[in-house]
């Protein structure tokens, strides 16, 4: 087992750094598929003028490039967002009948791209196709007067598809064709005011892909023989499927573990399970939460909530549970502010983390998000997952759908 780094003091709210606790020292150039890392991830939308005012009021984030009609680009309007490393592009047709209008007729608002930063874009589309992957674009060539980028595509599950990139050669605000747009929200009033402004979180901690019954393993088999991907030890069996939570999942992730990939399946249980109404409401497989990493999860949760993002509701019971206080013990922030916000604790071997999810963020009951706050530990919530999947089978319910 390499030595885990990245691990910030468990009081560090320093929001300067880019750490994605977890992450392990590891050579990837041995690795039979190397990844860097998730290059960003891209959500096909009806509109991404508003959409990309969304994620910069109600996630904090940073316009920072864009491109559409007026560069050239006939079809699309795409916005480039950030918070510390992660990185959302926003895309949406323009005309009817652009490419991608039948992505959002099908899913809705939903990740269409996770697209994974590689150094060398052509043996990995190799690799990946020699193990079986399906080819979507075969390696080409973007450049512009800021360099030149690599890219290739192959596909996942349901629609989604993983462009590999290769931006070592590039110094521009994106990718080719891109120019540089400054902030959606002009914060220049807040600084004058003497209030440096905090990004809500710092990078992509992992993505969960939802499929369909049975092919779970098959897609962990996916990760393992195209990316050279190993089983991370949380997963979720037979034994808490069918008792509680109507789902299995199993997480597989890169040598370095920056990429981290849940994989969840319906289980057959007493009620109705999430996956499948995930699955019916979205047409098909797809990406279901992306969890971001923050280093202060109290101070996020205000600001978004306060900027209208709805959360998951947590029983209070849940924190006046003794099993569960004696399990956590002594975490950065007192119990009762945990309460008062509805974030959960979970605790493992390794440490401790902070989590707390977001109801869906469009009209269908798809895409969510995950905030967390790693101290040490490197799993997902496993001793969260009752209380975590009882929420959203109230959510379920009220939508008529369990
Ligand atoms: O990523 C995870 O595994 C946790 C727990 O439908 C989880 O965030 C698992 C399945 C699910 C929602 C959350
Ligand atoms: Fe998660």
């Amino acid at each position: 087992m390499t030595q885990a780094i990245d691990r910030p003091s468990p009081d560090t709210t320093d929001v300067d750094v880019d750490v994605l606790v977890g992450a392990v020292d590891h050579d990837i150039s041995a690795d039979p598929f190397p990844v860097r890392g998730i290059d960003h991830i891209q959500f096909m939308v009806g509109n991404a003028k508003q959409a990309a005012h969304y994620y910069s009021t109600a996630f904090g984030m940073t316009c920072v490039a864009y491109r559409g009609p007026e560069q050239g680009f006939r079809d699309h309007a795409e916005y480039v967002l950030t918070s510390g490393s992660a990185r959302f592009v926003l895309t949406g047709a323009v005309h009817a009948g652009a490419p991608g209008t039948e992505h959002v007729a099908k899913h809705s608002d939903g990740v269409q791209d996770i697209a994974l930063e590689v150094p060398d874009v052509d043996a990995a589309y190799a690799h990946a196709l020699t193990q079986g992957a399906t080819a979507i674009v075969a390696p080409y060539d973007v450049t512009d007067g800021h360099g030149t980028v690599r890219m290739a595509s192959i596909a996942a599950y349901g629609d989604t598809r993983h462009t590999l990139i290769d931006r070592s050669k590039y110094n521009g605000p994106f990718l080719p064709g891109f120019v540089a747009r400054g902030p959606i929200v002009d914060r220049q009033p807040m600084i004058d005011a003497g209030v440096q402004p905090k990004r809500f979180f710092q990078a992509v901690d992992h993505v969960v892909g939802n499929v369909e019954l049975g092919k779970m393993d098959e897609w962990v088999e996916f990760y393992r023989r195209v990316m050279g991907f190993t089983n991370m030890a949380e997963f979720v069996g037979d034994d808490i499927a069918t008792d509680y939570s109507a789902l299995m999942s199993k997480v597989v992730a890169s040598g370095t573990r920056k990429v981290k990939f849940p994989l969840n399946e319906p289980a057959v249980a007493k009620r109705k399970s999430q996956i499948d109404e995930y699955l019916e409401f979205y047409g098909g497989p797809g990406p279901q939460h992306i969890a971001v990493a923050t280093n202060d999860i109290l101070r996020s949760v205000d600001a978004m909530r306060a900027a209208g993002v709805e959360f998951l509701d947590t029983p209070d019971s849940y924190y006046d549970d003794p099993e569960l206080r004696a399990r956590i013990g002594e975490v950065r922030a007192p119990i009762e502010e945990l309460k008062a916000r509805k974030i959960l604790v979970d605790r493992d071997e390794d440490g401790y983390l902070l989590q707390i999810f977001t109801k869906p963020v469009q009209d269908r009951p798809t895409v969510f998000f995950e905030l967390i706050e790693r101290h040490g530990s490197l799993g997902f919530g496993k001793g969260n997952f009752k209380a975590l999947f009882e929420a959203i089978e109230r959510e379920q319910e009220a939508r008529g759908n369990l």
